[in-house]
């Protein structure tokens, strides 16, 4: 009697032991899963950054709007320039100037804005929603 309930104690951890195993490799898997997941969720999000501007960074002429800030912060052109302002954020921003020499007013997840600079000279900008963002175009 006594070493039949052995026994039985001994299959039933076992097969307790055979399910601890069992959840976690399920465990395991739902991690890795979702791991997985993820990571192509951010592949999907640099793809879309990436989709309008090309590869990476901001060409000649060219600001990016992008976490909270202008890329470049200061950029030296010559008169006569245009530079387009590309809003990377899924925010809205503006790119307004100091002096209200120009006001792009709101540009959306993706929006354009493009202003020729025909005279030399320091032009200081703003984002209106945002006055902590600051820049600067210079004209030579
Ligand atoms: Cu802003």
């Amino acid at each position: 009697m006594k070493i039949q309930i052995k026994i039985m104690k001994k299959s039933v951890d076992s097969k307790s032991r055979l399910l601890i195993g069992a959840s976690l490799l399920v465990a395991v898997l739902l991690i890795l899963n979702s791991c997985s997941k993820s990571s192509s969720y951010g592949m999907s999000g640099m793809g879309n950054t990436g989709g309008t501007g090309g590869t990476g960074g901001p060409g000649t002429n060219e600001v990016f709007i992008q976490g909270m800030a202008f890329n470049p912060s200061t950029i030296t052109v010559t008169a006569g320039t245009t530079i387009t302002w590309t809003n990377k954020d899924a925010i809205t921003h503006t790119v307004t100037s100091d002096t209200k020499l120009f006001d792009s007013g709101s540009i959306g997840a993706n929006g354009t804005y493009s202003f020729t600079f025909a005279t030399a000279g320091s032009f200081s900008y703003h984002c209106s929603v945002h006055p902590t963002m600051t820049a600067s175009v210079t004209v030579n």
